[in-house]
């Protein structure tokens, strides 16, 4: 079976030390990160969620696949983190109070990291003020804010609402990111902008740093 199959295949099984091995493997015969990341890690991923959705595995499924998702990852990080342009200006990112889902931020930490950013990632859980008072001290271009639960995504008008309050809106840009947003949403909330995905977060900071 190709290999970058067989990586989802055991990420969905949760097997951890395998999808290190294998994603070893993938790297060690010349197949591409991104690949191993979208088609393997990400693609696995996607069927633990699905299958979640329709009762057909359980939490402590889901933590094993997102323990195996990790073990995958620490081997690709460095390469898509890898960069070696000057620091391009500051983005703080972090998964929103009441959230622990951490893997997708973490993503776009990466991927902005490799395109030049100083990430300063707060992690998960991570209260609106911390955001913004973390964003005014360190003079960032970017904050972006991760979530992906119905419940959690609400935080996100709390952090645009204290960057109006503090006078910051126009000085730093909000994005939002996660599985159940959407650009109606950002637009609601008065985000600058919604990112689909990891890609599309580094477009849209690429656009905000050229003063689009
Ligand atoms: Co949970 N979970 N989970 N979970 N979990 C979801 C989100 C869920 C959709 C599953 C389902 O029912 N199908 C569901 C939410 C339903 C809803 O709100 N409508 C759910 C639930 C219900 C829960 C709990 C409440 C379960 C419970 O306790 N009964 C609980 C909540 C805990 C909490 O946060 N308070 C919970 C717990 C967990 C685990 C801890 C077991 C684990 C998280 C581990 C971790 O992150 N360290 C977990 C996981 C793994 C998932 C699923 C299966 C996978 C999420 C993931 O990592 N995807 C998820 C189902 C799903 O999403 N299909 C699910 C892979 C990741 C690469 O994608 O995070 O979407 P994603 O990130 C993408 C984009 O969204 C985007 O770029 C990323 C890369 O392309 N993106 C951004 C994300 N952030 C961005 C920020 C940006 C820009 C783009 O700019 C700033």
């Amino acid at each position: 079976m190709d290999l970058i199959k067989q990586i989802a295949e055991i990420l969905e099984k949760g097997e951890h030390a395998q999808v290190a091995q294998l994603t070893a493997k993938a790297l060690e015969q010349g197949l591409e990160a991104k690949a191993i990341l979208d088609d393997g890690l990400i693609a696995g991923m996607k069927v633990v969620g699905d299958k979640f959705k329709a009762h057909e595995i359980f939490l402590p499924d889901v933590l094993l696949a997102a323990k195996a998702m990790y073990a995958g990852l620490d081997l690709v990080k460095p390469i898509l983190a890898s960069s070696d342009v000057p620091s391009k200006g500051k983005v703080v990112i972090g998964s929103v109070q009441g959230d622990l889902h951490d893997i997708g931020k973490n993503l776009v930490g990466i991927m902005l990291k490799g395109a030049g950013y100083d990430v300063i990632d707060l992690g998960n859980d991570v209260a609106p003020e911390t955001f913004v008072e973390t964003a005014a001290a360190e003079d960032a271009l970017v904050v972006g804010c991760s979530a992906l639960l119905t419940t959690t995504m609400t935080v996100m008008k709390k952090v645009s609402e204290l960057l109006n309050e503090r006078g910051l809106k126009d000085k730093v840009k909000l994005i939002i990111g996660g599985a159940p947003l959407s650009d109606g949403f950002a637009a609601e909330i008065g985000a600058d902008a919604y990112g689909y995905d990891a890609v599309k977060a580094v477009e849209l900071v690429d656009g905000f740093a050229a003063g689009a």
